[in-house]
């Protein structure tokens, strides 16, 4: 059984674990990792908070030099890395491959923003004073990640964590230990002081608490209800908490679209990653001229494209992560039939020579935004169509939703596209494109109840990992 606790520099050997299974096929157990205990949980926290003094001095070259190591790894190895997360998490290899890449550059990118901490120098009010505001680390940070972006999620949360001089105890998905393992190996091995980044893998509900009380900030991206949960437990205790949630993107179809670009934006957004992304355009609104030639062209693009087990080429979408998200999409399914959404292809579970978690990509046309498959986040394979007469009802529909993540369009009038992009309620707009999230450098993240606190990644991060200290110096030697 391989350790998944890391505390102090130390892997840990705990007798009790759980396999970790490819959904694209049952029968392969990847390996087995041991689960921490909520005093392995205490334990690295602990060493998180004595280890954060000393990290937090260390000179910002030296604080880099470890995240470029591991940056380089994870792009030297990204091959043989997006495989192991294609046969873990089940999206294709092409789809692994790029989070993998892109968690190397994050790490990278990370590296260069240690020397970039700049904080204000300004006059004071009063004669003969300076004011200094520096930006300080905030202390030990719980990390708390998903399963569907099992790398590229943990390395914005870690490497702006420790590039500000913060440590870590990074508690992975239960669903995802491989490439949480590979990751804290990595990291591991790249010249980190112990007990700077800790691992502790298990079960959320018994290490949230100790990780929660006893850390000074969390980091949480996940479910609406495991967010709430988070959020109020740390809230209690006036901890900075910060949490990316759950979303049900509108994606326009504008009457001036390119058709081709739409159906292409319109099936990646909604069915790559299995529609297993917080920003899967899941809602589709077209405009009622081109509502039946572009729901045709989809219909044809989505018989073309092929299910398949994740490590074969020719796979172009995966199983669904589990058993457990894949009777909730089916869930999902039959309510959008019994409210009367009409099923114009797939939704049906799929037997393939390897047993797995197989579902058809579905996808519905609905009368109305009101109903609950308009507006709850399934989280898998499942789209609507619903039809808007103008850009005005168009925009109406796409902002008539709980959440506020991302939203989309796709059009050729550059009218249309600002009138969009100003009125959309959404954090994150694409224009012509799939979906947000790809750029590191930039802001990510969504309003609430999507998010909570401070966005992640780019200039961003600097605001969750790190505090301001405003210091008056009266040079006058007067008052
Ligand atoms: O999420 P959870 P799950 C949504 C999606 C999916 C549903 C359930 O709709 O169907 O969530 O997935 C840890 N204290 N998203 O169960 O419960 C848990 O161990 C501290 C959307 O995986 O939110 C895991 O590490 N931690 C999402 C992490 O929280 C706790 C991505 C996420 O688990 C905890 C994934 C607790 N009390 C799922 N309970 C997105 N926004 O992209 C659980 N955890």
């Amino acid at each position: 059984m391989q350790s998944g606790i890391l505390i102090n520099g130390q892997w840990l050997a705990r007798s009790s674990g759980v396999p970790d299974i490819n959904p694209s096929d049952t029968r392969d157990v990847i390996e087995e990792y041991s689960w921490a205990t909520a005093q392995d949980a205490q334990a690295a926290a602990d060493a998180a908070r004595e280890a954060m003094p000393g990290w937090a001095v260390v000179l910002p070259e030296a604080r880099a030099l470890p995240l470029r190591r591991i940056g380089d790894e994870l792009l030297a190895r990204a091959e043989e890395l997006a495989k192991m997360m294609a046969r873990e998490q089940g999206k294709t290899v092409r789809e692994a491959l790029a989070e993998v890449r892109r968690s190397g550059e994050t790490f990278h990118y990370f590296a260069g923003e240690t020397v970039r901490n700049h904080g204000i120098f300004t006059q004071g009010l009063r004669s003969g004073f300076n004011i200094c505001v520096s930006r300080e680390p905030v202390g030990a940070i719980a990390v708390i990640t998903p399963w569907n972006l099992p790398m590229s999620i943990p390395a914005w949360k870690i490497a702006p964590a420790l590039a500000y001089g913060n440590t870590v105890v990074y508690k992975p998905s239960e669903l995802t230990p491989g490439c949480a393992w590979a990751l804290a190996d990595i990291i591991h091995r790249s010249g980190l002081p112990a007990g700077v980044f800790n691992m502790v893998m298990g079960n959320g509900r018994e290490l949230g608490k100790p990780l929660i009380d006893l850390t000074d900030a969390v980091t949480f991206t996940g479910s609406n209800p495991t967010g709430v949960a988070i959020v109020s437990a740390a809230a209690a205790q006036m901890k900075k908490v910060q949490a990316e949630l759950g979303g049900k993107s509108g994606l326009v179809i504008d009457r001036t679209a390119n058709m081709d670009l739409a159906v292409e934006v319109a099936f990646q957004g909604a069915y790559h990653g299995t529609g297993q992304r917080c920003t899967a355009s899941s809602r589709i609104i077209v405009l009622e001229s081109v509502r039946e030639e572009f729901t045709e062209r989809l219909l044809k693009r989505m018989k073309s494209s092929r299910v398949g087990h994740a490590l074969d080429a020719a796979t172009e979408i995966g199983p669904v992560i589990d058993e457990r998200q894949l009777a909730k999409d089916c869930e999902y399914i039959d309510i959008a039939r019994n409210e009367g959404a009409e099923l114009l292809s797939g939704g049906e579970r799929i037997e393939l020579t390897t047993p797995g978690f197989y579902l058809q990509p579905a996808l519905f046309l609905t009368k109305s935004n009101d109903l609950r498959i308009n507006k709850e986040e399934v989280f898998g394979p499942v789209a609507t169509v619903t039809t808007a007469h103008d850009l005005e009802e168009a925009i109406a529909i796409a902002n008539d939703v709980h959440f506020a993540l991302s939203s989309g369009i796709v059009t050729n009038d550059l009218i249309a596209a600002e009138e969009f992009r100003r009125r959309s309620k959404a954090a994150m707009v694409t224009i012509n494109a799939p979906t947000a999230g790809l750029d590191f450098h930039v802001p990510f993240g969504g309003r609430s109840p999507s998010g909570y606190g401070s966005r992640e990644q780019g200039l961003a991060a600097q605001e969750f990992y790190t505090e301001y200290k405003s210091s008056y110096t009266n040079v006058s030697g007067r008052l």
